[in-house]
This record gives C-alpha cells, sequence and structure tokens, in this order.
C-alpha cells in the first residue's frame, strides 16, 4: 500500500497506521480523507488483519483536525460535499470488520478528535488534549461529531464540549467516558500493541460479530437489537474457530484460531 499521506506497517496479526503530515500537525485535507477511505476500503477483506492501530506522526498530534487552511473560501456545496467524503471515510474505519484503536499521542482536535470516535476503543497519552473547536471558527463539527459524541458521553457533557469549543485532558475525556485509559507518552503504543495482540488472541470471528452487534445492534430498539444479537451468535457456530474455542477449553489448553 502506497500513499502519500499515510503510513501502513503490518506486523502479523496487528496494522498499525500513522496519519503523516506532521508539518500541519496530521491535519485532515482532501487527499488524507481520499487515502484514508481507499485504505479503509483495501483493508477490509484482509483477513490477516486483527487488530489496526491508528495513531499520529511525531509527537504533538494525533490529528489537530480538518485543514483550516484547505477549509477557505470553499463554497456550502464544496463545504457540504467535504463534509460527507470526510463522514465516508469514518464510516468506513467504524465499520471495519476487526477491532480499531485509537492511539492519541497528542492534539484530538475537530476531525482528530472525531476520527478517534471513529474506532472501538480509545488510549490516549497523558499529554493528549480532545475538542471540538469548530465554533472558534464559526462552524459546527461535522464529521460525525455531533452524533457520535453525544452517542459516546450523552447529550449534556457533548453539549458542553461543541458549544465551548474548549480542549480537554485526556483525564477528563477518560471521565467523560470516551477515552478508555490513559498512559505516559512513552508507554502509549506499547500498551496499545499489548491489548491488541490480547484482542488479536481471540476468535477473529467471533470479534467481528461482536463489533457487528455492539455498534449496529446500539441503534436498534433492544428487542431488535436482542434479535440481532441472538442470530449472530447462532452465525458462529457455523464456524471452525467455535470448535477449536470450545475444544480447546475442554482440552485445557490454548485455542489457536484462524479466522473461519
Ligand atoms: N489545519 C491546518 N493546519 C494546521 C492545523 C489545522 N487544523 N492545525 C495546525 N496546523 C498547522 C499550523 O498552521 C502550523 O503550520 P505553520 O507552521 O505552517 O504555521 C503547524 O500546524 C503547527 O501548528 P501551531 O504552530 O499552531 O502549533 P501550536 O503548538 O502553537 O498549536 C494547536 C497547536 C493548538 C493544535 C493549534 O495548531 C490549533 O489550534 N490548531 C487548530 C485546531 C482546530 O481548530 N481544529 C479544528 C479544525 S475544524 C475541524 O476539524 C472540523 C471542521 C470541519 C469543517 C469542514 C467543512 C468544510
Amino acid at each position: 500500500m502506497n500513499f502519500e499521506t499515510l503510513l501502513y506497517q503490518q506486523d502479523g496479526h496487528i496494522g498499525t497506521l500513522t496519519i503523516n503530515r506532521p508539518q500541519a500537525l496530521n491535519a485532515l485535507n482532501e487527499n488524507v480523507l481520499k487515502e484514508l477511505k481507499s485504505f479503509a476500503d483495501e483493508i477490509k477483506t484482509d483477513k490477516n488483519i486483527r487488530v489496526l492501530i491508528i495513531t499520529g506522526s511525531g509527537d504533538k498530534a494525533f490529528v489537530a483536525g480538518a485543514d483550516i487552511k484547505a477549509m477557505q473560501g470553499m463554497s456550502p456545496k464544496e463545504a457540504e460535499d467535504f463534509s460527507i467524503a470526510a463522514q465516508n471515510a469514518f464510516n468506513a474505519v467504524e465499520t471495519l470488520p476487526f477491532a480499531v484503536i485509537a492511539a492519541v499521542n497528542g492534539f484530538a482536535l475537530g476531525g482528530g478528535c472525531e476520527l478517534a470516535l471513529s474506532c472501538d476503543i480509545i488510549l490516549a497519552s497523558g499529554k493528549a488534549k480532545f475538542g471540538l473547536p469548530e465554533v472558534t471558527l464559526g462552524l459546527l463539527p461535522c464529521f460525525g461529531g455531533t452524533q457520535r459524541l453525544p452517542r459516546a458521553i450523552g447529550l449534556y457533557k457533548a453539549r458542553e464540549m461543541v458549544f465551548s469549543g474548549e480542549f480537554y485532558s485526556a483525564d477528563t475525556c477518560k471521565e467523560f467516558g470516551f477515552v478508555n485509559h490513559v498512559f505516559a507518552p512513552e508507554d502509549l503504543l506499547n500498551e496499545a500493541q499489548k491489548l491488541a495482540e490480547t484482542i488479536a488472541s481471540r476468535g477473529p470471528v467471533a470479534v467481528a460479530k461482536a463489533k457487528q452487534s455492539l455498534n449496529t445492534g446500539f441503534e436498534l430498539h433492544i428487542k431488535d437489537g436482542l434479535q440481532q444479537e441472538a442470530a449472530l451468535f447462532g452465525e458462529l457456530f457455523t464456524t471452525e474457530d467455535h470448535n477449536e474455542g470450545i475444544g480447546a477449553f475442554i482440552e485445557k489448553r490454548s485455542p489457536e484460531f484462524k479466522g473461519n
């Protein structure tokens, strides 16, 4: 995979994607969004990948938002299209059929915070800062922030973050409930890798279907969510992995999941 604004490295079942525009604090321009969407479309069928870690290049930023310089002079139609392109890219990340961990190594502002919110698990460095400062620019969060943030932390805290445009520490965001864990900056990637290894050792189809049940079930009436959960559970009984998992437990050994 060859991209201008993204770096990708794969080690066994774990991929690491780095948003790589450090000169602009990894801000998301049209090219990054296009490449992110192509990347997600390309890896979604790769059965070898079990976990993706997303991080930012350099030690200052995860992603400092949409590229403000590129937004200058946009027409209303271009702005709407830009928003839709970003939403499409983030939807593609959110629906990847394996776990995606955001390793937030610095500023996660605007589109950067929204990118993290499209990941399954958010780990942050103690020096990370999160925020949706769009209103400070006379704009609103339009890469999914007004939708994913209240679903993650509730409307009241989301309104405070969106209306104030303030930056929040990683610890505060952990209290708010959308940051899973906060680590010393030098430990962040190792901790992300450790969690990724744990998840990668589990049944990959089970993780994929659990993700589907959690993410799509969250939007459904509980009755329909439960029905979907039961159906997905049934589907797992068509996999070799479920025989391996149950067999390994009975034989008192570690399972070796193949992903089918
Ligand atoms: N876009 C473009 N360039 C950026 C961005 C950005 N979001 N953030 C930083 N940069 C650039 C700076 O311009 C600077 O470049 P240069 O050296 O050429 O001047 C370089 O990165 C380093 O940044 P700073 O010198 O500002 O670094 P500081 O440490 O002083 O400050 C901050 C770091 C606090 C992160 C500061 O850079 C900042 O406030 N950045 C903007 C954060 C922000 O407002 N993000 C939200 C953007 S809006 C958004 O994401 C969604 C809106 C979607 C609308 C789309 C509709 C079309």
